[in-house]
């Protein structure tokens, strides 16, 4: 049996992708949401759900939050023309299926961080690398976190000298649109620098 509408709907081409796909990671209660939140010019869709246990996502630096992300956020942002979609992952471990998923076809991806528990983000940090794409960090300012300077920031993550690290404020439109112009010059610089891959060069041939 054939469903009529599977089978005549072309199959999405990354052509026809008529935009920019952002991935964005970081530790639970680091400001994923809020930053998606800010700066979407959709309603973002988020998956937040009130939490059963609180406590057992690590909530020991948000203790006032009460719900996490089940599956992800979702936003998009327009620049320029260029529409930016912002894909949050998912804020519970088990939900780590996702990552692959959301992970598919992004130009680049931002891995938030909270100075005050910088090795939370280790495990973000080492997912877009192996991935290989291009990152940068950005660092969201909690009150109460104490000014801790870019250098540390880079050591402590042993970030390389071409990754850059961006302050944010996740609750401020223009301060996260900032941030991903910023993420998407670093992808597009990139692009340019590194040599075209053999396959690549194959097809077009
Ligand atoms: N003061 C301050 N609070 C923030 C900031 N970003 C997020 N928050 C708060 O931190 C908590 C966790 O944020 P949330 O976006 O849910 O984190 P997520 O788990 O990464 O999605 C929420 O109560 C936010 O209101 C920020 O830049 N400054
Ligand atoms: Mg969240």
């Amino acid at each position: 049996m054939t469903v009529p509408a599977l089978a005549t709907s072309p199959r999405p081409t990354r052509d026809a992708y008529p935009g920019v796909k952002l991935m964005l990671t970081g530790p639970f209660g680091v400001g994923k949401t809020t930053l998606v939140g800010a700066v979407s010019d959709i309603a973002p869709v988020t998956t937040e759900v009130r939490m059963s246990t609180p406590g057992v996502d690590g909530t020991s630096r948000s203790p006032a939050k009460t719900t996490t992300t089940v599956a992800m956020d979702f936003g998009r942002l327009d620049v320029d023309g260029v529409t930016l979609y912002v894909f949050g992952t998912p804020g519970q471990d088990r939900f780590w299926f996702m990552w692959d998923a959301i992970s598919r076809g992004v130009a680049g991806a931002v891995v938030l961080v909270d100075v005050r528990r910088l090795q939370d983000s280790f495990r973000h940090v080492d997912y877009v690398e192996h991935a290989g794409m291009p990152f940068v960090v950005a660092v969201n300012h909690f009150p109460d976190a104490r000014a801790v300077a870019v250098s540390d920031v880079r050591e402590a993550l042993t970030l390389g000298s071409d990754v850059p690290i961006v302050d944010v404020d996740a609750r401020d439109r223009d301060s996260v649109r900032h941030l991903l112009i910023a993420l998407v010059q670093h992808a597009l610089t990139r692009a340019t620098a590194a040599p075209a891959p053999a396959a690549a060069l194959a097809v077009r041939r």
